[in-house]
């Protein structure tokens, strides 16, 4: 027995990936089929989906547009798959990840409901040592945290919560069975995506729904139809090319983002452009497709809400409702879609109440007391989000080099250098954490996952033991995505973009705001250096194990 697994009783491994979503499945494939290693996939859920296992609520789908929103690496499997639906339900997403972990037999290198507890770092062997709950333990000289942006729930306590007699649900933790809610009365806690998902969903369908709305929020619809055959065409007749074009976009969203500024053009031609992407559908069509500066300008930025505004007020019959749904706030969160939202509440069984000014006072027996009033509902959802971009790592106890906890690390600031590294913790790779770009995620996983592969392939071949990102690198980059942040309206606004939604968490920048194309850029340099400015390589042998 090695030298690690003898002291601490562990199970040697190239690798250990968490998670099984998109980025968890796709770096298992590259890791064990493409570079040979040995490789442990470990998580909580019970199957794969990552997200999408979870989310099962009434009303849960994509809102980005399907042709984006699954892999590129493998054409037969992009061309081979076929959706139903532009915007595809998690049932769907799921059948499609399912179908994958068959298609690249990544299922059996998958642990289910196993919880990393903890990940600590072994300098002597320079391994990470990898403890679950069910009392294993993992010795892997590198570990991929595929853990997912949106994925640890922020559940709220609400005083008296244990005293409801009905059932409550949050909506990424929703039951596996049906839970049949005709004839219920149902109060939905949150607008966000999730939020006006299930309430859109709902409302025809339950005796009564009672929304509690904290803040109204700008939502277009998303005009779901059928997939554009046109589209297709276009992408299989020059694959290489679009996937080319999604990596080299600001959003990645797969849609011709505008190059045209808002305020270079009349009033009157703006209202146009954005009265026709909006009758197109889509929320970051609408931010990002209509003009170049909705996301920065002040101008622009009222442009595009005006339009929601009048839309608001067309719809919704009862003008002192429409008021309410009408945000005070500008249009700089994660821009939201939906079909049927704004004409749900000209519903004689929905009661929008507004608790902004008069928050939620407890869960009684029968209901949800606001004030004064208490509203007997049969069943309660909580549409309230997640502890989002660091919240799953945090959960997990880190240790890196020195003892370095990552809780004390990121008590501040969630620092990263690109995203994917974190100085202290050699050998560790993120997916899509904190600090990485803004963007659709699917194919921006891909495209971390590959250099996340290069830069374990290039430590592998040049016989080296660590790969870490320096501490400059670390803080230059901070300052970069900082500035970058700062030239766009999204801190003005708070929510989970900036850590505001969850009690306690800093209120900072979590991303790189610069747009993909730049990303792929600063990436491609590092490894077309060797890794040889920002990080360092240690070139000595690992420690016998
Ligand atoms: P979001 O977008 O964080 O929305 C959560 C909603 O829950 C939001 O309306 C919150 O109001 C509301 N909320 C949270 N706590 C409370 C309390 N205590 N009382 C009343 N209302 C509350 O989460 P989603 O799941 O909808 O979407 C998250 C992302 O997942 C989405 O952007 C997609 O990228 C996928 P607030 O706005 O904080 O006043």
């Amino acid at each position: 027995m090695s030298n690690v697994a003898e002291r601490t009783n562990a199970t040697e491994i190239d690798a250990v990936v968490i998670g099984s979503g998109f980025a968890g499945l796709y770096s298992v494939h590259k890791l064990r089929n493409e570079m040979g290693l040995s490789v442990q996939g470990l998580d909580n859920a019970g199957g794969v989906g990552g997200t999408w296992y979870w989310n099962r609520y009434p009303g849960a789908r994509s809102d980005t547009e399907v042709n984006v929103y699954c892999y590129f690496f493998d054409r037969d499997l992009y061309e081979s798959w076929e959706w139903s639906e532009r915007y595809p339900r998690h049932t769907e997403i799921r059948a499609y990840l399912n179908h994958v972990a068959d298609r690249y037999d990544l299922r059996r290198s998958y642990q289910f409901n196993t919880q990393v507890e903890s990940a600590v770092w072994d300098e002597e062997s320079s391994r990470w040592i990898i403890s679950t709950d069910r009392g294993q333990t993992f010795a892997a000289r590198f570990l991929i945290e595929a853990v997912g942006l949106l994925s640890a729930t922020n559940v709220p306590e609400f005083k008296g919560q244990e005293s409801f007699k009905g059932q409550i649900y949050h909506t990424a933790r929703w039951p596996h069975e049906d839970v049949d809610l005709s004839g219920k009365r149902v109060a939905v806690i949150g607008t966000g995506s999730s939020g006006i998902q299930v309430i859109s969903e709902l409302a025809p369908v339950v005796d009564h729904l009672t929304v509690f709305q904290r803040t109204p929020q700008w939502v277009v619809p998303s005009k779901h139809r059928p997939i554009d055959p046109e589209l297709t065409k276009r992408i299989h007749d020059d694959y290489e090319g679009y996937h080319h074009s999604v990596i080299h976009s600001t959003t990645s969203f797969g849609f011709d983002e505008s190059q045209i500024s808002a305020e270079s053009v009349s009033e009157d031609e703006r209202h146009k452009r954005f009265e026709e992407v909006y009758n197109d559908g889509g929320g970051f069509q609408y931010m990002f497709r209509a003009f170049n500066d909705v996301g920065t300008s002040m101008v622009a930025n009222k442009a595009a809400t005006d339009v929601i505004e009048k839309k608001i007020r067309e719809t919704v019959k009862d003008p002192a409702l429409a008021e309410k749904l009408i945000p005070s706030e500008i249009y700089a969160r994660r821009p939201l879609c939906c079909d049927n939202y704004y004409e749900s509440f000209n519903r004689d069984n929905v009661t929008l109440v507004d608790v902004k000014e008069t928050p939620i006072t407890e869960f009684t027996e029968n209901g949800v007391k606001v004030g004064d009033t208490e509203y007997e509902v049969d069943v309660i959802v909580l549409a309230t989000g997640f502890d989002a971009v660091s919240g799953n790592q945090l959960r997990i106890h880190h240790e890196g080099r020195d003892g370095l906890e990552l809780r004390d690390k990121w008590k501040e600031r969630t620092k990263s250098y690109l995203g994917m590294t974190i100085n202290g913790f050699p050998n560790l790779f993120m997916v899509y954490g904190p600090m990485g770009p803004f963007t659709n995620q699917p194919p921006v996983h891909e495209f971390q996952i590959n250099w996340i592969a290069d830069a374990i392939k290039y430590t592998l071949e040049s016989g080296a033991a660590t790969i870490e990102p320096t501490a400059e690198a670390e803080n230059q980059w901070m300052v970069t995505c900082d500035e970058g942040a700062a030239a766009t309206l999204f801190p003005k606004v708070n929510s989970w973009i900036n850590g505001a939604n969850v009690p306690g968490k800093p209120v900072v920048n979590y991303f790189f705001m610069g747009g993909m194309d730049a990303y792929a850029a600063i990436t491609d340099a590092d490894k077309a250096s060797n890794f040889s400015e920002h990080f360092r390589i240690e070139r000595k042998e690992p420690a016998a194990v």
